[in-house]
């Protein structure tokens, strides 16, 4: 325990602010009357750890007392700003409204949820408290990421008070399907108070999907793919992700441990306490409904009634740590429990040989890794579980490769771990069926299946999943060079679809900047590619830019049979000739005098100029120097905006565009999609104004976004030369799928 700080100098204003319900410290007062901060570490705190103090950052949240105020400190180099709670409010808003109305909600009715509003006012009251701290703290443009169910109102309360700031949402477990949901009565205002995010993260893709249906039949907002677009009082449109970034844990720090010579002496230590059965199950978890923990019990108990188990060979560690133990749900599961391993333990042990070892406490990190050591079999019978960390730290402490993973399909974790020994926890039959393969496995299969199972928890820990959505968040992050293995898959699933449409950017994407447009070209392996793909049946390529067609024909050289949108889809070319949106008379008005005001603005400056489009104009700033070439733009958007109304104003890198038709990529994308019948689609590109099209894209569509910068698109590349090794790999594995045109190998 560290000494109550004293109140030092905290900086006023944080560029990084995590807010959880309970901070990543607790306070505790010792027997001798001495107080103190102790860390909590969990992998959130480890995950998060290095991002915040890089940032210097501030976690705001509640220290895990009633009734007290503390003021800000510093605690390993984390600020810490602790929101108070009174005994009222913790009855109300947590054991309450997050504990027993949305916890069971969300976790499909297992048990009932209770519906108070005296409930959901102290909640309001409580996301109001954690939204002000939080507004208070953070600096000009500062990323915040809330976490959890407890704090769904935050995002929206936080974005009217500060819309300055860069909101993220976290939601540890699972979002039911409608039908659950619709029984909130509060359900329109929880969904107000998240769509205040920019990014909203879920553990499944179907959380996101269950989310987005929610939006979509309570407020009608258009979704696209992992997008919704939600209308902002002043008529813009606000696009907000929701998708899924499945957690994980700090593998790496899990293995340590196991690897440490206490530890596993400590695992040979409990196997012998038990009586050295040959197979030891363990199953861990907070003493919850929700984790099948009866379920489990009672598959076992009829395994062992039917003498299909005995207790001479088998034991089953079950650690149940005591949770929100003055919840009534709570208390009563924890009383029938108890009652059934007494009842079990009654039947079946024999003195020497104990059926269930149950264990109602919480024990230090080292004694969980021994346990998961010891066991041979770990179960994870969850009914509904938004990812379950159990399962990933038992895979990640054993590096010897052994140890049978019995797994709930209503787990997060089990869209990932598809090689644990997969059961649905309310057959008890199929479980009992499970248990008995586990504990028979023969060991080539035992170590097949956990050496992938361990690829898969490495691959994606929690460094990974705080890294990829604070990249989405922000834009910025490191990416990976060339085409990533999460990419490579994606590609392959795509490429065997029916009708693919390949859909490009030209500048950026498919050929790097240069000075002159007009002597921009695509990389050579980028077009040779895409001339193979063009040339692959059911297949069709696309190039979509903000150039006039004229000038995309010139420099893309495009491949046979390639579908062109020129001006960010004001002008299409498909297979029948090429098609110029008509303006009418206003418009064409509008555009004499919108290309006026921008020659006039360019004329003050050396080394712009004026590209003319069939609906509009766009001013080239590239040979500038950056703080000109911004003036310059901001110059003629006010000249604009002055003069005329109505006109889509676009920036882009190094160019400003003004049109008067709002057609935009996606629209221009949408068309080609129909044009193209196509049933997936890839789309790169590289600018702002790409994003238009990412978010016109579909589920099982592709979203590529070609270096740094914010995008909702799903993965990313650096260069357009990686481009050219994605199109690479996407026409051979392409060509695989649907056979080799004749005429090539
Ligand atoms: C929620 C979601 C989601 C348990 N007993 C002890 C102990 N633990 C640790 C485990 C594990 C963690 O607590 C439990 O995490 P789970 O993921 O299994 O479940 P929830 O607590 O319900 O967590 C869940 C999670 O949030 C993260 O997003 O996966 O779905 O419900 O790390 O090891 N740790 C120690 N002693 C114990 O006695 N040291």
């Amino acid at each position: 325990m560290t000494k109550t700080p004293e109140p030092g100098p905290v900086p006023a204003a944080y560029d990084m602010i995590v807010v959880s319900n309970r901070l990543p410290v607790d306070y505790e007062e010792g027997p001798d009357g001495s107080t103190g901060w102790k860390s909590s570490p969990g992998g959130l705190v480890t995950a998060l750890e290095p991002i915040m103090r890089a940032a210097d950052g501030a976690w705001v949240g509640w220290a895990g007392v009633a009734d007290r105020e503390f003021d800000p400190f510093e605690h390993d180099g984390i600020s810490i700003i602790p929101v108070p709670l009174t005994p009222d409010e913790i009855e109300d808003y947590y054991e309450g409204f997050s504990n027993d109305t949305l916890w069971p909600l969300y976790h499909d009715v297992i048990a009932p949820p209770s519906f108070h509003r005296e409930w959901w006012d102290a909640y309001v009251r409580v996301n109001r408290r954690f939204a002000e701290a939080a507004a208070r703290a953070a600096a000009e443009g500062a990323v915040v990421w809330v976490q959890d169910y407890q704090l769904q109102l935050v995002p929206r309360m936080l974005r009217e008070q500060r819309p300055d700031l860069v909101i993220g949402f976290f939601n540890h477990i699972p979002f039911p399907a409608y039908g659950i949901y619709s029984q909130l009565p509060w359900r329109r205002q929880v969904l107000e108070g998240l769509l205040g995010a920019d990014v909203i993260g879920f553990q499944r893709a179907a959380d996101a999907g269950n989310f987005s249906r929610a939006i979509r039949r309570l407020f009608g907002y258009t979704t696209r793919g992992s997008t919704i677009e939600v209308p902002d009082p002043d008529g813009s449109v606000r696009r907000v992700v929701a998708r899924h970034f499945p957690i994980s844990i700090d593998a790496a720090g899990f293995e340590e441990i196991a690897r440490r010579p206490d530890v596993q002496a400590r695992s040979r230590e409990i196997r012998e306490s038990l009586g050295n059965p040959s197979t030891i199950m363990l199953g861990v978890d907070r003493l919850d409904y929700t984790k099948g923990i009866r379920h489990r019990m009672k598959a076992f108990g009829e395994l062992l009634r039917d003498g299909r188990l005995s207790v001479e060979d088998v034991t089953l560690v079950q650690v149940a740590s005591p949770s929100r133990e003055r919840v009534e749900t709570y208390r009563q599961l924890r009383d029938e429990i108890e009652l059934t391993v007494g009842r079990l333990n009654g039947d079946q042990s024999t003195l020497g040989h104990q059926a269930i070892a149950y264990l109602h406490h919480g024990y230090p990190r080292e004694e969980m890794v021994a346990l998961y050591l010891a066991a041979d079999v770990m179960l994870v019978t969850a009914l509904r579980d938004g990812m379950n960390l159990v399962a990933k730290e038992y895979v990640a402490c054993r590096f010897d490769n052994d140890g049978v993973l019995v797994l709930s399909e209503f787990t997060g974790a089990s869209d990932e771990l598809r090689q644990a020994v997969l059961v649905n926890p309310h057959d008890i039959e199929g479980l009992k069926d499970a248990i008995e393969l586990a504990i028979g496995m023969p060991h080539r299969d035992r170590t097949r299946r956990m050496r992938s199972l361990r690829k898969r928890v490495r691959e994606n820990d929690v460094a990974n999943w705080s890294a990829t959505f604070l990249e989405t968040l922000t834009g910025t992050g490191r990416i990976t060079p060339g085409v990533s293995e999460a990419l490579a898959l994606s590609l392959d699933a795509l490429a065997g679809a029916e009708r693919l449409l390949v859909a490009l950017d030209f500048d950026g994407t498919l050929a790097p900047i240069v000075d002159r447009p007009d002597e921009a070209r695509a990389t050579p392996p980028a077009r040779d590619a895409l001339i193979r793909l063009a040339a692959t049946p059911d297949t069709r390529v696309a190039i979509v830019s903000g150039r006039a067609l004229a000038s995309l024909v010139d420099v893309a050289d495009p491949p046979e049979g390639a579908l062109l949108s020129g001006s960010h889809g004001v002008e299409l070319q498909l297979d029948g000739g090429s098609v110029t949106v008509d303006l009418r008379d206003t418009e064409r008005e509008h555009l004499r005098r919108l290309t006026r005001i921008v020659e006039e603005a360019a004329a003050t400056v050396d080394g712009a100029w004026v590209e003319f489009k069939p609906a509009g104009v766009a001013l080239h700033t590239r040979r500038l120097s950056p703080h000109v070439g911004v003036a310059l733009q901001q110059d003629a958007r006010e000249r604009v905006t002055r003069a005329l109304r109505g006109i889509t104003v676009r920036a882009g890198k190094s160019v400003i565009e003004f049109a008067v038709r709002s057609n935009d990529k996606g629209e221009s994308l949408r068309r080609l999609r129909q044009h193209a019948g196509a049933t997936a689609v890839l789309y790169v590109g590289d600018d702002v104004t790409d994003e238009d099209a990412f978010a016109a894209l579909e589920d099982g569509d592709l979203g590529v976004k070609v270096g740094q910068g914010k995008s909702i698109a799903a993965h990313r590349v650096r260069s357009p030369e990686e481009v050219a090794e994605l199109l690479g790999l996407l026409a051979e594995r392409r060509a695989t799928a649907v056979g080799d045109p004749p005429g090539w190998t």
